[in-house]
């Protein structure tokens, strides 16, 4: 068996800012409202930058931050529910801007926890011994499908792309992962409905094309879920919460991270933050996280970090890293 190392994190975000007071031009709202309830402040919205750009900038990053070659990449995966295309998928698009001519590419749908998910696969892969080296990249541009008429969301989503490069390593740094699914509560968080419209089937129901959640059901499942996942994993590695040096959420409200915190009876501050600036980046949030740690000099070689993605599909998934 091989082992996996982090070798690289990098990010890119569109460069328009949007405050709560621009959205309160928009629609019916306060940055007093949005912060509070959210810990939102910004976030960055595309003008015109579509996932496969962010992506594509990423994974040029990560090479250059690696000194990888594009021709030694043998997987690349990107978690998206914005991609460009159903098909090709964005993967396939970061695959020939690269030249990564070696490497196998495809898109991973698992919403806020596609990251998690996809640095799992890439784990395995290399773990077998099938692959030396992964990009793996979560990246969203939520602008495509948020209602910017429903002041009950459009006020939290944001657009980004973040990934890292993982290779194979005599260190041992993907420590452990506990994944989930529940399908039967799908439909409290939709987005991007493309129904049977052919010469043979005409629905009368429009499509739910933009997202919608029911708030109140996806907060108590967070709230409940990602705890005991992470309780789940400290067991499985046989560690505690002291051992843990930091822990990156998905970024979806602050006020969920809270609770999570208090129910793990760990100190806040090992939780970071910066929905302020980005608000929900979906799949992006956790990279855009670790990229920003990484380039602050926050992550120090050693340290123990737990990532944890929750929501669409309803999916949550954590996992134990070594920097
Ligand atoms: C995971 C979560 C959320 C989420 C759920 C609820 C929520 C974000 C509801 C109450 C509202 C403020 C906003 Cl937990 C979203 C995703 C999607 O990525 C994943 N905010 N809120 C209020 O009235 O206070």
């Amino acid at each position: 068996m091989f082992s996996t190392e982090f070798i690289a994190f990098d990010s890119c975000t569109p460069q328009k800012a949007v405050t709560n007071d621009d959205l309160s031009l928009l629609v019916d709202t306060t940055d007093e409202w949005i912060s509070t309830r959210t810990g939102i402040r910004e976030r960055r919205i595309s003008e015109g930058e579509n996932t496969s750009d962010m992506c594509i900038k990423v994974a040029k990053g990560l090479l250059k931050k690696s000194s990888v070659s594009a021709e030694d990449i043998d997987l690349i995966i990107v978690a998206t529910i914005t991609p460009d295309f159903a098909t090709p998928s964005t993967a396939c698009m970061v695959q020939s801007a690269v030249g990564a001519v070696n490497a196998f590419a495809f898109d991973v749908s698992a919403a806020c926890s596609g990251f998690v998910f996809a640095a799992g696969i890439a784990d395995k892969y290399i773990r077998s011994g099938m692959c030396r080296n992964a990009i793996v990249i979560g990246a969203e541009t939520l602008s495509k499908i948020v209602n910017w008429r429903d002041r009950t969301t459009c006020v939290l989503f944001g657009d980004g792309a973040g990934g890292a490069l993982l290779s194979r390593s005599e260190r041992n740094c993907y420590i452990a992962e506990d994944m989930h699914s529940d399908g039967s509560l799908g439909m409290q968080l939709t987005g991007g409905e493309a129904k049977v419209r052919n010469a043979f089937a005409d629905p009368e129901e429009p499509d739910r094309r933009y997202l919608e959640m029911d708030g109140r059901t996806i907060f108590s499942f967070a709230t409940r879920k990602v705890p005991a996942s992470i309780r789940t994993l400290l067991e499985k590695a046989s560690l505690t919460p002291d051992d843990i040096d930091w822990v990156v959420p998905h970024q979806a409200n602050s006020r969920i991270v809270e609770v999570v915190a208090k129910k793990l009876d760990m100190p806040p501050e090992k939780f970071f933050m910066n929905i302020a600036k980005y608000g929900n980046t979906s799949a992006a949030s956790i990279p855009i996280a670790l990229a920003q740690m990484s380039d602050e000099g926050l992550l120090k070689k050693g340290q123990k970090v737990i990532i944890s993605g929750f929501g669409g599909g309803l999916t949550w998934g954590s996992a134990i890293i070594e920097i």
